[in-house]
């Protein structure tokens, strides 16, 4: 799939050191350890409806680590999907009596838009479930071809046991796997699995679904292969960050990796699992399915600045789990007007004990209140008038737009 143009990054002064990232996995902090070109995939949008906070908050955190990485001058790979078929796009589409395939094209071009509005640096490989479904078909072969899937009636169940780490990822217990699973599109009380916890790889063709004709004969693939096979295609095992939202940490992330664990026979499949905190708005998570949505699109069309936008998802460390409120981004209004003027001076004091202290919050997982806290104390002594360098504006201006994805023009 076509993805979004990528915005110019001004290139800073000095270079960054390693980036430390918490690691679901480990449940705790380490440094990442990405070679010349470092490897992150994130999972995508699945397009029946418009970009809200929620996923703005995800794309903008794992954005901070690919322009963390650029600024260090490494070459990034940077992937996501887009899960362009999955019940909820089937379900909206009955609801709408629109097609399907243009409920996900409509909203996968607006989630174009708002990532490119919001300066969100794009992937590299921009990958459609839909166009991978031959590659999807292969890899269940290739577990099938291991032992490792089962039909129950005509459709692939994986076994999730054959990974010996299973669960690592998110260190659940089998009571709360199974809870959860149920809540977040699984199925552990179908009858004929051996496994509450094995997950659908290929589901045969359903009346009045679409369906494609396959390897594994006419069906559609589940959801966890998907990312699976794209994230196996595109960056091969042991990437360094596997990313998104606190919501897929279990079952999406822990079936990926499995799966991916089984099928290559080696582990990891990710360095890193990371994962951004839930957005609430009027007491629960937006989530499309709730309705309690802000949206990007909206915003936009009611003015607001998408730097406005992002500073107010900024003000928020990205594991916390926090509420959108209309204060909160009149707050990041206010800092944009105060640092854009600040930027716009002819000469101020130096700047680089800023940028390198912007850089070590960013480096120690991302801690971007203080990095605001750090840029508002150059702006406000900016205010206060005072010193004499020229260049010092532009390269406050830069280090917002290189590594906050914020523009002060
Ligand atoms: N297509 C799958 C991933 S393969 C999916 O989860 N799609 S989604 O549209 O539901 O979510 C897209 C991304 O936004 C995911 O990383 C998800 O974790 C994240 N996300 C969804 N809702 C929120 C929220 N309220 N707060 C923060 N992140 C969210
Ligand atoms: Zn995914």
């Amino acid at each position: 799939m076509k993805a979004w143009p990528s915005p110019e990054i001004p290139s800073l002064p000095g270079t960054a050191g390693s980036l430390t990232l918490f690691d679901t996995g480990r449940q705790a902090a380490r440094p990442t350890t990405p070679g010349p070109t470092a490897r992150m995939y994130v999972c995508g949008i699945t397009p029946y409806d418009a970009t809200h906070m929620g996923h703005a908050f995800t794309y903008v955190t794992f954005d901070l680590i690919h322009r963390f990485w650029r600024d260090a001058g490494l070459d990034v790979h940077y992937v996501q999907n887009v899960t362009d078929i999955d019940d909820p796009l089937l379900e909206r589409a009955v609801e709408t009596g629109q097609d399907w395939r243009a409920i996900a094209d409509r909203e996968t071009a607006l989630f174009r838009e708002d990532m490119e509005a919001l300066r969100v640096l794009p992937p590299r490989d921009y990958i459609g479930a839909v166009e991978s479904i031959p590659s999807v078909a292969a890899y269940v072969q290739d577990l099938q071809a291991r032992g490792s899937v089962y039909a129950v009636e005509g459709d692939l169940y994986f076994r999730v046991r054959q990974d010996p780490s299973f669960g690592a990822v998110s260190h659940l217990s089998d009571d709360e796997m199974v809870r959860i699973f149920r809540e977040r599109g699984g199925d552990p009380d179908r009858p004929g699995k051996e496994d509450p916890l094995d997950c659908l790889v290929w589901q045969s063709a359903r009346p009045d679904e679409p369906a494609w004709n396959t390897s594994l004969g006419h069906g559609r693939p589940g959801w966890h292969i998907e990312c699976t096979a794209i994230a196996l295609d595109h960056l091969g095992m042991g990437f360094d960050v596997q990313g998104g939202g606190s919501d897929l940490v279990f079952p999406h992330h822990e079936m990926c990796a499995s799966e991916a664990h089984v099928l290559m026979q080696e582990t990891p499949f990710a360095g890193h699992y990371v994962h951004s905190g839930m957005v609430a708005w009027q007491g629960h998570k937006m989530s499309k399915s709730r309705g309690n949505l802000v949206f990007v699109s909206e915003l936009r069309r009611n003015g607001v600045s998408p730097a406005a936008i992002r500073l107010a998802l900024l003000a928020h460390h990205y594991r916390s789990d926090w509420s959108w409120t209309p204060q909160g981004l009149d707050g990041a209004q206010q800092r944009l007007a105060l640092w854009t003027r600040a930027a716009q001076a002819d000469h101020g004091t130096d700047v680089a004990t800023t940028l390198s202290k912007v850089r070590a919050a960013l480096a120690d997982d991302l801690r971007t209140p203080e990095v605001l806290d750090v840029m508002d104390d150059w702006a406000m002594a900016q205010q206060s008038g005072g010193g004499t360098d020229a260049q010092s504006p532009k390269t406050f201006a830069a280090i917002a737009d290189a590594l906050l994805g914020v523009s002060l023009n």
